[in-house]
This record gives structure tokens, sequence and C-alpha cells, in this order.
């Protein structure tokens, strides 16, 4: 691609089809797609280099989600049709030039669609947007280190500063982001983990005292019962298939639990089998409990009834008392209430019938070996906290924390949002952890805990905070409340991206505004020490390394690692004690640093080196130590909620199609479940539609309410769908102007993005 067109990537809503949903999930036209993809971004040479590296030993972490990779004996290709996808969006050969932004107006690149911006390329050089300027103009690197630094200096305090991380950062780069933050002197470091697994941390720490998950792949593959709660694997975390594939094998059942029939939970063809080639592949759910959305507190809760009256039942087959005597706090309470637990409330709140919810107990009760999976259909609830809680006290009713084959399993989403938060990218990391940072470098880290997500927004808002600077992601498009959060951006001194590619936060600005080109996981990064690696956290707790073997899009653009240094050494001066200079010459000298610092890290530059890395401790699943306040695994007890639908409204879940990344759209086909050439379309039960009024294809505007106030997201199409009555689902980001910054999940304060209350009205054209 030259660089003095666009890439035409312009499209009509009109245009949208909609075709029958899937019921099965990859085969063979997913490795097509997959290929189509990698040729048109990269071209031959590129997409085989970049494909054949993948997940490899000695090749780079897939930037697509946090599952694992399979250990021992890889598969040749161990990526799937989104990965691959991933790759292709960053390994792109088109290019954003110098160029592109003096033809583009920033007022004209903020009309075009996310998807118009992500098509056009690779980020090449710095740029800044300077006051009133209307367009972006080149900038060199030191100039532009300069003018960040002399902003952060000029602040009445750091705490008006925020830090934002995506969870694409390696261990070496968040580790030298957050201590260069806390030498400058705040713990302001919202991460897109606020708007994610927030939720199970929070729950998970109160629970068993560690935010992680408990399992291996191991464990899933050897699991008697795997539950599969919230999450769309077969598009947001398609190489778990396999593994679900393996575990059903083994003799495993599988429960979903999902107000949408999800391709990837129905049915699966494996690519990479003959038996996914032909035939309509294996299936995957036994049980599949269509829940109405947020009900899964309410199904949790009945459960546990079920099986306490199980216990009765037959005495000693169901409740572990030896593990709940020995290592469980909180079991009279758990039990007094769950014993209380009302089925016509549980019936009323899930949607489930009597008869499958004790179907599904007795599997809960026949288990030995019971899994818990889940993503963000529990976690971005008002109620998500108390939900996981609920859920983890199933198992630990059961005993099922800490033996082969059972645990609970948080499936992350970003591929190294765990690994950021075990290097310190948190607003409230604990003290042992500041004193470590402290004791090693010789620094002094602010103890006041920092801005999350949606305090941050709220800071900046509110002239709070006045500079913003963004390691990856797309803050304006992927958080709540796009008008209060665009306003709050416009709000700023500075807003800075370091970026791989064009987003909407590059156009949403503050008053001066800087985009940062930076290195992703494909691309080779060079240092004065030679070819550097880098390495990564999985959704398990594995630690392993990540090369790329990729030409980086132009010799301007700089890795997370450097860019953090030479910040750090323009903002903190030549004599501050951390070693800049050699960290940014060396990656080894930061994983040196890590090893000392980090829980778990010791011995990090051999360890990583390992040819599968190594796992990080993890007392709950090691040895049944629980490490919460009152040193035993906790019965969470609160109060029972759901979320009722008021008359003539619909709660609407935002989630992703199977042709998006977060906020970076690959592409307008949805083809699981059957939406073809745009996105503004609006799931809706058929007996909702007519009862409103409606007709499958008319054009409606979702207007929600919030506390007497009304937010719009308007043109989108009805799609009939098998769905809860009273549920709706839609695309995210395009709904998110719809989500109030202020309805947030008690405790974790993550946005409720998944149950907004919205009423239909005609669009009119
Ligand atoms: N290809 C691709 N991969 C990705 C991503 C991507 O955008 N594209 N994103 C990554 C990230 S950051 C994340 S966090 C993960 C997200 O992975 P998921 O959590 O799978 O993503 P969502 O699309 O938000 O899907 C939520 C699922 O929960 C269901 N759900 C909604 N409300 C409820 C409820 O109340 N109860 C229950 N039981 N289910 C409910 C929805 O129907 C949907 O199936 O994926 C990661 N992987
Ligand atoms: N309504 C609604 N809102 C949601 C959600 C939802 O389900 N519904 N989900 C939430 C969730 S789970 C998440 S995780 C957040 C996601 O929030 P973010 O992580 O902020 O968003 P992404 O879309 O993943 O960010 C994409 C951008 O990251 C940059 N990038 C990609 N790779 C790299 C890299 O290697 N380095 C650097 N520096 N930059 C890179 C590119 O410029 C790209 O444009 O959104 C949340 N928002
Ligand atoms: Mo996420």
């Amino acid at each position: 691609m030259t660089s003095t067109e666009d890439v035409d990537a312009s499209y009509d809503e009109r245009d949208v089809s909609v075709t029958g949903a899937k019921h099965e999930a990859a085969g063979v036209k997913a490795v097509m797609v997959s290929m189509r993809r990698g040729l048109e971004q990269m071209g031959p040479a590129r997409t085989l280099a970049a494909l054949s590296r993948l997940n490899q030993r000695h090749g780079f972490d897939c930037p697509g989600c946090a599952w694992p990779e399979e250990h021992g004996g890889r598969k040749l290709a161990e990526f799937c049709e989104n990965g691959a996808k991933a790759v292709a969006e960053e390994a792109t050969k088109r290019r954003v030039t110098a160029d592109f932004f003096a033809r583009h107006s920033v007022a004209e690149l903020a009309d075009k669609p996310e998807y118009w911006l992500s098509q056009q390329g690779r980020l090449t050089e710095p740029m800044v947007l300077r006051p009133g300027a209307t367009h972006y103009e080149p900038i060199d690197w030191d100039a532009a280190y300069r003018l960040i630094a002399d902003e952060l200096t000029a602040l009445d305090s750091p705490d008006e500063a925020l830090f934002y991380t995506s969870g694409r950062t390696s261990n070496e780069a968040a580790f030298l982001y957050q201590l260069l933050v806390r030498s400058f002197g705040t713990n302001n470091l919202p991460d897109c983990s606020n708007m994610c697994h927030e939720s199970s941390g929070t729950a998970l720490v109160d629970s068993i005292g560690i935010g992680k998950g408990s399992v291996t792949v191991d464990d899933v593959e050897h699991a008697d019962l795997i539950v599969i709660a919230g999450q769309n694997p077969g598009t947001n975390h398609p190489r778990m298939l396999s593994v679900l594939e393996k575990a059903k094998g083994n003799g495993a059942k599988i429960i979903a639990v999902n107000p949408l029939p999800e391709a990837g939970l129905m049915r699966f063809k494996d690519p990479q089998k003959v038996r996914g080639v032909v035939g309509h592949g294996i299936a995957i759910a036994d049980e599949f409990v269509q829940i109405r959305i947020g009900g899964d507190m309410a199904l949790f809760a009945g459960l546990g009834r079920l099986l306490l009256e199980a216990e009765d039942a037959a005495p000693g087959t169901i409740v572990d008392r030896a593990f709940v005597d020995a290592h469980c706090a909180g079991f009279d309470a758990y039990e007094r209430q769950t014993r209380a637990v009302d089925l016509d409330v549980v019936a009323e709140a899930t949607g489930v019938d009597d008869t499958q919810l004790r179907r599904v107990a007795a599997m809960f009760a026949q288990s030995q070996r019971t899994v818990i999976c889940w993503a963000m259909g529990l976690t971005q609830h008002r109620h998500a906290v108390a939900t996981i809680g609920e859920a983890t006290n199933l198992l630990l009713m059961r005993g099922m924390i800490g033996k082969p084959g059972a645990g609970v399993c948080p499936v992350r989403g970003h591929s190294n949002v765990q690994g950021d938060r075990t290097m310190g990218i948190w607003e409230k990391m604990p003290e042992a952890f500041l004193a470590a940072l402290d004791a090693r470098f010789g620094i002094t880290s602010p103890r006041k805990h920092g801005h999350d997500t949606v305090d941050g927004i709220r800071a900046m808002r509110d002239g709070r905070a006045k500079t913003f600077i963004g390691m990856g992601g797309n803050f304006v498009s992927a958080t709540p409340d796009t008008a209060v959060t665009e306003a709050a951006l416009r709000n700023c001194a500075l807003t800075v991206q370091i970026s791989t590619k064009l987003n909407r936060s590059h156009l949403v600005h503050g008053r001066t505004a800087v985009i940062l080109p930076t290195l992703g996981r494909t691309d080779k990064d060079f240092q004065r020490a030679g070819k550097q690696l880098v390495s990564v956290e999985d959704s398990m707790s594995m630690v392993h390394l990540s090369r790329g073997n990729l030409h980086p899009p132009s010799d301007q653009v700089r890795s997370e690692v450097a860019i953090v240094c030479q910040l750090a050494r323009t903002l903190l001066g030549p004599d501050h004690p951390v070693p800049w200079e050699a960290f940014n010459d060396d990656y080894d000298l930061i994983r040196d640093a890590i090893a000392d610092v980090v829980p778990g890290c010791a011995d990090y530059n051999t360890r990583v080196r390992q040819p599968d890395g190594f796992q990080l401790p993890h007392p709950p699943r090691d040895a049944r130590e629980f490490p919460t306040h009152t040193g035993k695994a906790n019965f969470s007890v609160y109060p029972l909620e759901w979320v009722p639908v008021p008359p003539g409204r619909l709660v609407l879940q935002t989630l992703r199609s199977h042709d998006q990344y977060n906020t970076t759209i690959y592409g307008l086909d949805d083809r699981y479940r059957g939406v073809k050439g745009g996105r503004r379309v609006v799931f809706v039960n058929p007996a909702d539609i007519a009862a409103l009024g409606f007709h499958d294809g008319d054009r409606v505007n979702l207007i929600s309410e919030f506390e007497g106030r009304e937010r719009r997201a308007e043109d989108f199409r009805i799609v009939a769908y098998s769905t809860p009555a009273g549920n709706a689902a839609a695309y995210y980001p395009e709904t998110n102007p719809l989500v109030p910054l202020d309805h947030t999940a008690v405790r974790s304060n993550t946005p409720v993005s998944k149950a907004v209350v919205v009423r239909l009205e005609s669009w009119v054209g």
C-alpha cells in the first residue's frame, strides 16, 4: 500500500444481511477465513513467516487471547482463526504515515468508524497535534519525550496524571512502566482489567486468597464436569475448544450457561482433524442452560440448595466435610442462607425450569472433578463479585479446589492482562510489593491508592486529572458512557497514546495530543545488547518467552520498553536511581529486577528460558493454602440479586462479534450468528419483537434509562434471535454510549456492560 492512498474500508450499514445462526464453530471455513485475512494484510511471505511462528516454542505469543498454549507436543499450527486475524491485523503491510495525517484532518478522521481506522495499517512515526491545530504533524522522539515530561512536571501533583495500560504489554514493559509511574509519584494505573476480570480478582481474593484461576490445561482436560458460564469460547478463546474436545474424549460432561446458544458451545469442528473437515463436528455442551441475563447468582444459589438437600438424603456424599473443616471458614452462614433459597425466586431470576435445575444439580453431585470457567457474562454485572463468590461456594462445598481436575477458571481476555497485574499494573498494589520495589531501587513509591478506569474518567471530567497516557488500548472506545468519556479526555491538557494502530483515542484528544508508534508482539526488537525477547503470563499463570520475527513497520517505531526508558530519563533526570539506560539496552537486566521484586519470579531469566517457561505459585492450587484474611477459604454470603426486566423494556448485553478484537474491528461478519456486512444490529427474542410492536428487520434506536437519565444509540436493525424473553444483545463498542459511567459492579467498580436497561424506539431516517 503506497502512502498516498487510503485503504478502502468504507461500507454501508444498510447492506447488513442476516441469515440463520450457525450451530457449530471452526471447521474448514475458519481456516479459509484466517488464510484470506493473512494474505490480504500481510502477503504470502509474511503470512507464512508469521503463522508458522505463532505460539511455537521459539516463536511469539499470540496477541489474541490469554488461553494457554498446549505444552509438549505442540501442533505445527497452534493457532485459531481469530488468533490468525489478530496477527494479520498487527503484521499488516499497510502503513499510516506522516503523509496520511497531512491528508486528513483530525475532524475528518473522527467521523470514520473504528473499522476504517484500524484498516489503514500500522503507525510509523511519532506525531503531535499542537493546541488549536487541525492536523497531526511529525515530531522527533526526543522532542516528544521533552513535551510530555514538561507537561507532567508542570502538574500541581503527580496525581493529576493517569497512566492507562491495555493487556498486550509485555511483562518487561509493564514492570518498567509501573516503576516509572511510581517513581514519578502516583498510583494512577488504571487498566483494561478494571473493565474485564476485576470482579473475578476481587471475588477470588476474598474466597481463596489469590485473584487468579486455580487450574491448568491438564486439569480442564481431566475434569469430569466443566461449567462454562458467561463465555463465548468459539469466538473469544477458540483454542479452548480443542481442550474441551479432549476433556469430552476423557468422559467429561459440559454445561453451558448462556443467554445465547453460541456456536462454539453447541458444536465444534477441529479444523486440524479430518473429523473437523467433514460432518457436523462434535457436540460440546451436554446441557445448555439458557439463562436470563444476570441470573447466574440465583442459579448457583439454587444449585447450592439442591446439593445441600442431596447431602441430607445421602449424608457424606456431597459435602466434603474433611476439606470444609480443615480449610474453610463461613460454611455455617452459607448453609443457613442457602437452605433458605426460594426455588421460585431462582426460577424467576434464571428462567430455568425446575427439571433442568435438578438435572444440573445431579451432574454436580455426581462429579468428582469439577471446573467452573467464566468470562464477561459473569464479571460485567452489578452483582458480579457476589455471583463469582457464589460459584466458588459450590466448589468449596465439594472440596473442588487444590486437587487435580478441579477448580476455578476465570478465562482472561487480553493475552498479557494477567502478567501486567503480576508486574504491578494496579492502582492498589499491596504494601509488600511497593516495599520490595522501594528497597530494590531506592525510590519511595506513593502509598495512596490511585484511580481505576471509572474513577480516572471522573477525575478527567472534573478537572482533577489533566494528563492521560495510554500504554496501548483504545480508551475512548473501550470505556462506558462515550459522551462523558469523550468530554473527559477533551478536558485534558495532554493526551498521549502509545499504539500500534490508529484508533479513535487518537482523535478524541486533549489540548495537545501525541501518538507514539510502538512495536507489537510479532516485530523483531533490537537494542544495544542485540535481539531482545519479552515474556508474558497466560490465564493459567504460565510465564514464557515471546520472540517477534517480522520486520517492524518502520525504523522510527520504538519498543514499549524503549519508550518507557527514554521518557523516564527525560522526566526523572540522569541521576535517578533506576538504571533506565541499561534496562533499555538489555532486557535480561529488567528480568533480574523482576526476579528481585515480584513474588514467585526468582531466577526469572533462567526459568523463563525453559522450553515451556514456568508456572507462578498459586497457594490454593499447590498446597490447599488460602492466604485470605481468615487464613482459610471463605464461603461468601451476599443477599441474592438478579436483574428484573422493567415492563416494556429490555435488558441489553453488549458483546463481541466473531470479527473484532475489542474495539479493533477486523471485518463486518459475525459468521456464527449469521450477520454479514454490518454491525448495527440488536438481537431480540421474537416474542418481545411482536409484543413491543416491531418486526424483524425494523430499524430502531436504543435508549438506555438509568437513574432518570437517558442515553441514546441510534439506528440498529432488529434481528430475531434465540435469547430469553426480556433480554437483548448488541455489539460493543457501538453500544458503549448506552452504558452509564456510574453503573458499576459493587466492590470491583467494573462497568455493567452486560445489563443495560433499554427501550426501543422507531428510527426515523
Ligand atoms: N477474537 C476475539 N478474542 C477475544 C476478544 C475479542 O474481542 N475478539 N476479546 C478478549 C477479551 S479482552 C476478553 S475479556 C475476552 C472476552 O470473552 P467473552 O467473555 O466470551 O466475550 P463477550 O463477547 O463479552 O461474551 C460474553 C458471553 O457471555 C454471555 N452472557 C452475557 N450476559 C450473561 C449473563 O448474564 N449470564 C451468562 N451466563 N452469560 C452471559 C454472552 O451471551 C456471551 O456469550 O475475549 C478475549 N478474546
Ligand atoms: N460495552 C462494553 N465495553 C467493554 C467491554 C464489553 O464487553 N462491553 N469489554 C471490556 C473489556 S473486557 C476490555 S479488556 C476493554 C478493552 O479495552 P482496550 O484494551 O483499551 O481496547 P483494545 O480495543 O483491546 O485496544 C486496541 C488498541 O490497542 C493498541 N495495541 C494493540 N497491540 C498493542 C501493543 O502490542 N502495544 C501497544 N502499546 N498498543 C497496542 C492498538 O493501537 C489498538 O488500536 O474493553 C472493555 N469495554
Ligand atoms: Mo477483557
